[in-house]
Order: structure tokens, then C-alpha cells, then sequence
């Protein structure tokens, strides 16, 4: 088993490791981070009877694929298994099983591990456990191509005319505090109160809200001892101060460019220091909903305005990994997932407490007074979309976001060649701080979106394809 290659995420894959060894099932586990032929070497070299896979973020689906590929090439003949947020049903049956000829299974979480790989090495149930996969993938490439060829789009240009009406001869656009970077450390006490721990139970498939988890019936006792040997190992974390988390920000002067968003080097606004790409929803619309993208929340340049675009970067530091590596020495699985898991909501944290932040700095944050759980429900102004997130789902956006924020030497946050940032605990983003700025999906796109956005990026369509096949409206090879 293994997290592939340019992705760090091993929580999952660590429960899916945890929940088979409680099942009997010895599992060699790669770690993060796993080139396809080491993948492959060590299944040779161990004999493994099943190999598994598993990714976070979007650009893991293609690795995915690859190794499909190759297992095929290489004559593999056991059955692949694949896992993680970012996988699913439908991308498993349309892009990654057609690539292997041995049964490919897609497993939603760890409860269901055990049993699918049961069925599919018992020799009275294999064939049948291959067939059934066989014919559920077929069920889901058919109802993928009906809704391809059903879904309508609009062209680019169509869609653009319906961007998000906003009148910028009278809204109102607030001049950050300061232009340029600011870095902070944030200790791990301050964070506590800005944790939303309902994903934190998510985690240990513990599904329910917090704090109503902790008197639930069924979950209550459980979701209560794991609460609070999460809290214990937080106060151990703010005694010793273990973590040092880490965020570097950033005001700039913006403009948009139609569906791109132009960074100038300073006030003047004379000479553009970047550009960032935004791309637009075609779906056809109900009602008189607008098809939005995220360049429709700062103002044009012909506006005659002078607007402001924020970013992030931050993280809960190397630190995590390195104390969730010393109880997998001690073969702590449960503490070194629970570590991992706390990072993460500091991570959160960290990004809703630099948001306060950054509100206060934006001038319009001083008087909203929210609770935890309005910031939960996000009742405050603004937004802070992250690439990869539905509203920007082009992961190729963050390295120019980090050159921005000088990221790398400023909070030590480093990308892999898929984009994903390491240590595991982080999350950077834009801050739009316009009234009307909404979350929202991008939906599919289609072909002529995809090439004006390669011009505008200066990449290849096919490119361009692969980072974004995940909202594609088409398939590129038709
Ligand atoms: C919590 C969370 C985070 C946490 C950490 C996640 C982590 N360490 O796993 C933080 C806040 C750090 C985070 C950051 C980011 N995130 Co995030 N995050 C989530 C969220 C809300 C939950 C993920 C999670 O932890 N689930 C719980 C774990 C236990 O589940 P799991 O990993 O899926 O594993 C289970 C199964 O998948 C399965 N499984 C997993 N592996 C395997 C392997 C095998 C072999 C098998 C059989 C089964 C199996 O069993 C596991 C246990 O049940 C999801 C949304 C969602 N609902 O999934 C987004 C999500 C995963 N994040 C996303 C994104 C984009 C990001 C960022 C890139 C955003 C950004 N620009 O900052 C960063 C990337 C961080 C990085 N280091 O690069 C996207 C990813 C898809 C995409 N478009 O790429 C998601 C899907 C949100 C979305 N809808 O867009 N994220």
C-alpha cells in the first residue's frame, strides 16, 4: 500500500493499514510520496496479493492511472486497490480500470477494505467478486457518457457575458492595512478555540457534529474518549511548545483582467508582478444565476477602481510528522494517526485565525464579533478559496501564488511535482474580501474554455487537460 507519487497524505491510508492488520492482513506500508516502480519493485519483491493506492489531491487520479498502466505493462495480475479523498467510483470505472485487466476496486473507507479484499482472494468468490466489478464499472463509464453527451454548456463567451453583476461604480472596496508580506507564529494555545473539530471525527469515521457527537447514543461514549485523548496529547503540544505554527500573508494591488486577475507590483498599478487564472462556470443556469469565476469578485481594470487581492500560506510545521514518525517507531499507529490528524486541525485553525486576521487588517473584520460557530458557518465577509477547492480547481495556480509569497524560504512550506505541500498540515489560498464574493463550484468546462485558458497560461492544451481532467466537460480524446 501506498500514497502515490507527489501527493504526502497517509491519514486514511494509515486507518486502512490499521483496520486490515486488526483483520489479519500483513501490510507492507511505502509511506508517501511513492514512484510507481517502487510500488511495483516491492510488490514483487514481497509477493503481495493485493496492491492498494491512495491520494488526496486531484493530480494523485493521473499517477493513478499510470500505475494501472503499468501494472498491465509490467503482466501484474492481482487486483488493485484504490482509496483516498480525492478517488472515486466514477474516476476508478472510467479512467483507471479500462488501464488493467485484473479486478480494480474502488474502496469508499477502511470498514470496507477487509471484506472487499476477502472477496476477491477467496477462491470460491473471486471470479464472481471480479465479474461483479466488471459489470459495475461498465453501469458507471454508461451513466458517465449519458451525462457527458446530456450536459449543456455554455460557450466561454456566453458565459462570461453572464458573469456576477456587480455595480463597482458604488460598491464598496476596502484598502488592506499594509501591501506586501507579513509573516507570523501563532502558538498552538491561541488556535485551541478556533479548532472545528466535527472533520476530526470525520476522520476516525465517526460521522456527527461536534459537540453533539459526545452524547450521541450510538457514538457518544467512543467520540468521548477519543476527545479526550485528543485534548490530552493538545495540552501535552502547548507545554512543550511542540508545534510552531507558521503563516505568511500578503495585500496586493489587483485588477481584473476578464477571467484573470493581474497582481501589480505596487500602488502605481503601472507594472503587473503576476498574473493568477481564473476559470468559469458553463453549466447552463437556472434562473438568472450568473456563471460565476473568482476574477468577477475584483474589480476590472477599465473600472476606473482601485482593488486588493490577499493570500496565504501556512502550516502547523515539520514538527507533526516528526512526532507522529516517532510513535509509528514505537508502532503507536494510534497515536501517530491521532498527532496527524490534530496538525490538521490546526491547520484549520490556523487558516481561520489568520482570516480574522486579515479582516481586521482589511478594516471591515473589527466589528463583525463572531462566535467559533459563526466562523464555522462562515457568517462573516469575504472569502478565502484554495486552489484545488471547487471554485479553483487548477492546482498549477499555487506555484505562482508560493513565488508570490516567497512561501518556500518565508514558512518553509515546499510543493511536490503534483502540487501538494509538505509538511502534510498546511493549506494556502486567496482572500477576497469584495461583499459579494461567493463560494462556488466550477463545475465542467468546456474544450474552448480549456484553450483560452492554455493561452492564457502559456501551457498546452493537453496540459491543461491533465490538471483539470477532473472537470472536464469532454473527453479530451474524442
Ligand atoms: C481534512 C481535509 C484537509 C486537511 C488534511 C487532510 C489530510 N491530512 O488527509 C488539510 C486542512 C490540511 C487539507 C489541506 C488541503 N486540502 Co483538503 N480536505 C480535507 C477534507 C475536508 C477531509 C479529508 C480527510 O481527512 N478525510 C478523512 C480521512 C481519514 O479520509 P481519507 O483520507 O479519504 O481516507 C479514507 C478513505 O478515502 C479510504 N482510503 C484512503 N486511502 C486508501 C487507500 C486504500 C488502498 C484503500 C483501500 C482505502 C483508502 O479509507 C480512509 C479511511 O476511511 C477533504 C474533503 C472530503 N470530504 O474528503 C478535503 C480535500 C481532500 N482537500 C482538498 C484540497 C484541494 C486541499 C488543499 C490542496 C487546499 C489548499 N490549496 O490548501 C490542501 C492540500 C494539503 C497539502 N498538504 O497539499 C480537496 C482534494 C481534491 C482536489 N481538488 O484536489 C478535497 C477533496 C476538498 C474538495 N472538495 O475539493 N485538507
Amino acid at each position: 500500500m501506498a500514497t502515490v507519487k507527489g501527493d504526502v497524505h497517509d491519514i486514511g491510508k494509515n486507518i486502512v493499514g490499521v483496520v486490515l492488520g486488526c483483520n489479519n492482513f500483513e501490510v507492507i506500508d511505502l509511506g508517501v510520496m511513492v514512484p510507481c516502480e517502487k510500488i511495483l519493485e516491492a510488490a514483487r519483491e514481497h509477493q503481495a496479493d493485493v496492491i492498494g493506492l491512495s491520494g488526496l489531491i486531484t493530480p494523485s487520479l493521473d499517477e493513478m492511472v499510470h500505475v494501472a498502466g503499468e501494472m498491465k505493462r509490467q503482466g501484474f495480475t492481482k487486483p488493485l486497490l484504490i482509496g483516498g479523498a480525492t478517488t472515486s467510483p466514477v474516476h476508478t470505472a472510467v479512467k483507471i480500470a479500462p488501464q488493467y485487466d485484473q479486478p480494480v476496486a474502488y474502496v469508499p473507507d477502511a470498514s470496507r477494505a477487509a471484506g472487499v479484499i476477502r472477496k476477491l482472494l477467496n477462491p470460491d468468490q473471486k471470479v464472481q467478486a471480479a465479474e461483479d466489478l466488471l459489470q459495475e464499472h461498465e453501469r458507471r463509464r454508461k451513466a458517465y457518457q449519458d451525462r457527458n453527451s446530456e450536459r449543456k454548456l455554455l460557450s466561454i463567451q456566453d458565459a462570461r457575458e453572464n458573469h456576477t453583476p456587480i455595480d463597482w461604480k458604488n460598491c464598496q472596496i476596502s484598502k488592506p492595512a499594509f501591501l506586501g508580506l507579513r509573516e507570523y507564529e501563532v502558538e498552538v494555545e491561541t488556535l485551541v478555540e478556533y479548532i472545528d473539530w466535527t472533520p476530526f471525527f470525520y476522520t476516525w469515521e465517526m460521522k456527527g457534529r461536534y459537540p453533539k457527537i459526545l452524547t450521541d447514543p450510538k457514538l457518544g461514549t467512543e467520540a468521548s474518549k477519543l476527545f479526550e485523548d485528543a485534548l490530552s496529547l493538545l495540552r501535552d503540544i502547548v507545554e512543550k511548545r511542540s508545534f510552531q505554527p507558521k503563516a505568511v500573508i500578503g495585500f496586493f494591488p489587483a485588477n481584473s483582467d476578464g477571467d484573470d486577475i493581474l497582481i501589480y507590483s505596487d500602488e502605481s498599478r503601472k507594472k503587473v508582478q503576476t498574473t493568477f487564472h481564473t476559470l468559469r462556470q458553463q453549466v447552463v443556469k437556472a434562473d438568472d444565476k450568473p456563471n460565476q469565476a473568482l476574477s468577477d469578485f475584483i474589480a476590472p481594470k477599465d473600472s476606473g477602481r482601485a482593488d486588493y487581492l490577499g493570500g496565504f500560506a501556512l502550516t502547523t510545521g515539520a514538527e507533526v510528522e516528526k512526532m507522529a514518525g516517532n510513535f509509528e517507531k514505537q508502532l503507536d499507529d494510534y497515536n501517530s494517526i491521532l498527532v496527524k490528524a490534530v496538525g490538521d486541525r490546526l491547520a484549520e485553525a490556523l487558516a481561520e485565525f489568520m482570516h480574522k486576521q486579515v479582516r481586521d487588517e482589511w478594516g471591515y473584520g473589527r466589528t463583525e464579533n463572531l462566535e467559533m460557530e459563526d466562523l464555522v458557518s462562515e457568517k462573516y465577509r469575504g472569502i478565502r478559496p484554495a486552489p484545488g477547492y471547487p471554485s479553483q480547481p487548477d492546482h498549477t495556480e499555487k506555484p505562482i501564488l508560493f513565488e508570490l509569497l516567497d512561501a518556500k524560504k518565508r514558512v518553509g512550506i515546499k510543493l511536490t511535482e503534483s502540487y501538494s505541500m509538505s509538511p502534510a498540515s498546511s493549506v494556502s489560498g486567496m482572500y477576497y474580501a469584495n461583499p459579494e464574493s461567493r463560494y462556488f463550484a466550477v463545475g465542467k468546462i468546456g474544450r474552448d474554455q480549456v484553450e483560452d485558458y492554455a493561452g492564457r497560461k502559456k501551457m498546452s492544451v493537453s496540459d491543461v487537460e491533465r490538471w483539470l481532467s477532473p472537470v472536464l466537460g469532454y473527453d479530451p480524446r474524442s
